[in-house]
């Protein structure tokens, strides 16, 4: 079954995981270095043993291949995965006016009264950002995220490289190269970046007819990102498969440091308790022939039957 990996995964940590302090101050069970595999030709790995929103990653994966890096086009499809970043950028300005919102992450988890006044002031913010271009011009761009990186990497010499349009060139030219990577990771930017890539680099190959996808993400908070993460390079394979008239091979997905927020454990076993259903399967509108050109009604899971969603908590 496709949650097979995925769950061996979690059991891993669960046995084999060192207790280690990090950033967000949570605390984490984690190992270092892992590697799953997923035979796309088998099914779509979404997971089966939680409810995985697809519409959430689509919209995503859509903003990144348009370059685009303002999360006005992400809150026009209701995604909000990324309005904390934007958020953080605009109550640190000097036009904002409202109530303090210094460490609203950790402050909105420990006050329920505070986090009344931070969750009314970003939908204000959110709604702003959907109904005023201008504003949305100014404070909802994140910068240098993977839209920029992937699509309009800048250079020395003031330039932009296009890695999707020249990986892609060079899948259907020069299959055989050893060289079809596209990387996230700038280390000029690193030092003044509020979340450095956590997807580094991926690199495609392809052999008998098949493209196959390796991702190395650096760090994976593996109960509540690695799903969303899994899925999104499952479909991007997809994307890129069908421009090139490739048949899909593998999703390997390769792990730094892969941890389990101490704050997630229950919800983990929950899991782990569940058993998977059989995997959906992707269906993408055969008429789109570019990568660029999808749009969210473009790409569906097909008979996709899976266990309810599990909260847990974000660690900021
Ligand atoms: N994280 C993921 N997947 C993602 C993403 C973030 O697992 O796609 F954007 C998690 C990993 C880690 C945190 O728990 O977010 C990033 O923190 P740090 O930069 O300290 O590794």
């Amino acid at each position: 079954v496709m949650d097979g990996p995925y769950l061996e995964l979690l059991q891993h940590i669960l046995e084999n995981g060192q207790t280690k302090e990090d950033r967000t101050g949570t605390g984490t069970k984690s190992v270092f270095g892992y590697q799953m595999r997923f035979d796309l030709s088998q099914g779509f790995p979404l997971l089966t043993t939680k409810r995985v929103p697809l519409g959430l990653i689509k919209s995503e994966l859509l903003w990144f291949l348009n370059g685009d890096t303002n999360i006005q086009y992400l809150l026009q499809n209701n995604n909000h995965i990324w309005d904390e970043w934007a958020f953080k950028n605009w109550v640190a300005s000097a036009e904002y006016q409202g109530p303090d919102m210094t460490d609203f992450g950790l402050r909105a988890d420990a006050d329920p009264e505070f986090k009344k006044v931070y969750l009314a002031e970003k939908k204000a913010f959110c709604e702003r950002i959907v109904n005023d271009d201008d504003f949305a011009a100014r404070y909802g761009n994140l910068g240098d995220v993977y839209g920029a990186q992937w699509r309009h990497w800048q250079t020395r010499q003031g330039e932009a490289i296009d890695q999707i349009a020249n990986v892609i060139s060079e899948i259907k030219n020069n299959p055989d190269s050893r060289r079809l990577i596209v990387s996230a990771w700038n280390p000029e930017d690193v030092p003044n970046s509020a979340l450095p890539p956590c997807h580094t680099l991926f690199q495609f190959y392809v052999n008998d007819g098949k493209l196959s996808c390796q991702l190395y993400q650096r760090s994976a908070d593996v109960f509540l990102g690695v799903p969303f993460n899994i899925a999104s390079y499952a479909l991007l394979t997809h994307l890129i498969a069908q421009e090139t008239g490739l048949e899909v091979g593998e999703f390997v997905h390769t792990l730094g440091d892969a941890h389990i927020y101490s704050n997630h454990m229950e919800q983990v076993k929950e899991q782990l308790s569940r058993t998977p259903y059989e995997a959906p399967s992707l269906w993408l509108n055969p008429d789109k022939k570019s990568v660029f050109d999808f749009d969210m009604d473009d790409i569906k899971a097909v008979d996709y039957q899976s266990h309810p969603a599990i909260k847990a908590p974000v660690a900021v």
